[in-house]
């Protein structure tokens, strides 16, 4: 059957409408219907450049226009991402995801990028990377590579993209998105929440997803973590914005799984300060797939030990390695 892409607002707001029992027993459905529902995929981060971005993102500690106090630093050296890959392989990982924060990679550093690509791949794991806007030259460059993957987040619904970033374009999103498919690559493709949005505002972050000409292959939702000296962080801190409720959390992963049938949702950033039944609840309601190790981006994660004693507690296993250009097939 072919997977639906056209979804309307109304309906996905009639889902979060839903009683709360049965929102996740219709995403648990699906997700039994599409995956082995005993699985959770596991992916490993590495900030392979780190501060000093350009771009104004409001959540970001890594935007020099925030006052987080991180310092920038240089691109790594290849041997160093090949050391840490191997260190998540040996720990389980099935995708290594690798961030930089650029608005956009140099075309002085595409070599060494390609070289981390084709390196992390030769060692049997899936490759994933986020680098910020691309070309159709730089994409084609890393599928070559052997580039899996491209995350590039929306992070928001289109009409409250401005208040986040307003050195970027929600369409400016969408056309890297288009390069990246073009190119032939896998595309990982979510969002925030937590930023101070309305429902319609998760509404129409779950419709713009669920209605692009093919879903992503993986949806990272993330929380909000906090971060100090960003201003989203100190908003949190010093009004009244509050946290996600955790509720509202776990509807919006229940409808992302229901709408985006086929592609894995993972339990990306703020699962260190969710709870383990919170949790519980985003893999019944249809999460698939976490970020696992001590460290996110420049953040704290849950950690590997943690992590396995979770999953070891529901009964959960980690996935063994999904083909990506499989994962591409189903997706259609
Ligand atoms: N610079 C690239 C870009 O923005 O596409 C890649 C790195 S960026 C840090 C990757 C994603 O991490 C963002 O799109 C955002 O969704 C997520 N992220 C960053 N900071 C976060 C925070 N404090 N809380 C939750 N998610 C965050
Ligand atoms: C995504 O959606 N979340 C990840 C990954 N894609 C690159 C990043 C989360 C970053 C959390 C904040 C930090 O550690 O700086
Ligand atoms: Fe830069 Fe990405 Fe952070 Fe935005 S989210 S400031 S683009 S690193």
């Amino acid at each position: 059957m072919m997977t639906r892409t056209n979804w309307t607002r109304a309906e996905i707001a009639a889902l979060f409408d839903l009683p709360f029992t049965e929102l996740v027993f219709r995403a648990a459905e699906t997700h039994r219907a599409h995956h082995a529902p005993g699985e959770v995929q596991l992916c490993t981060l590495l900030s392979i450049k780190t501060g000093g971005c350009p771009e104004d993102c409001g959540y970001c500690s890594q935007s020099a226009s925030s006052n987080s106090g991180l310092k920038a630093e240089k691109l790594m050296d290849v041997d160093a991402v090949l050391a840490a890959a191997a260190e998540a392989k040996a720990t389980g990982s099935q995708r290594f995801c690798m961030g930089a924060a650029w608005r956009e990679p140099k075309d002085r550093d595409m070599g060494a990028v390609c070289d981390m690509v084709a390196g992390v791949k030769a060692m049997g794991l899936e490759t994933c990377m986020t680098l910020g806007m691309l070309s159709g030259n730089q994409a084609r460059q890393l599928k070559t590579a052997g580039l899996d993957y491209y995350n590039h987040n929306i992070d928001t619904s289109p009409e409250h993209y401005g208040d986040i970033i307003t050195t970027r374009t929600f369409q400016e999103r969408l056309d890297t998105l288009e390069e990246v498919r073009s190119a032939g690559m896998a595309v990982c493709c979510g969002g925030i929440v937590g930023m101070g949005e309305t429902r319609e505002d998760r509404v129409g972050f779950l419709h713009a997803l669920a209605t692009l000409p093919r879903h992503p292959e993986s949806v990272p939702v993330n929380a909000l973590v906090p971060i100090r000296g960003t201003v989203l962080g100190d908003l949190l801190a010093d009004t009244p914005m509050g946290k996600i409720d955790d509720i509202e959390f776990v509807r919006t992963v229940a409808i992302a799984r229901i709408t985006m049938p086929r592609s894995m949702v993972r339990l990306s950033a703020g699962r260190e300060s969710m709870s383990e039944a919170t949790q519980a609840l985003c893999f019944m309601a249809g999460a698939n797939s976490i970020f696992t190790g001590d460290k996110l981006l420049t953040t704290a994660n849950a950690g590997d030990s943690k992590d396995a004693a979770l999953l070891a507690k529901l009964g959960l296993k980690p996935m063994q390695a999904e083909e990506p250009m499989r994962a591409m097939a189903a997706a259609e």
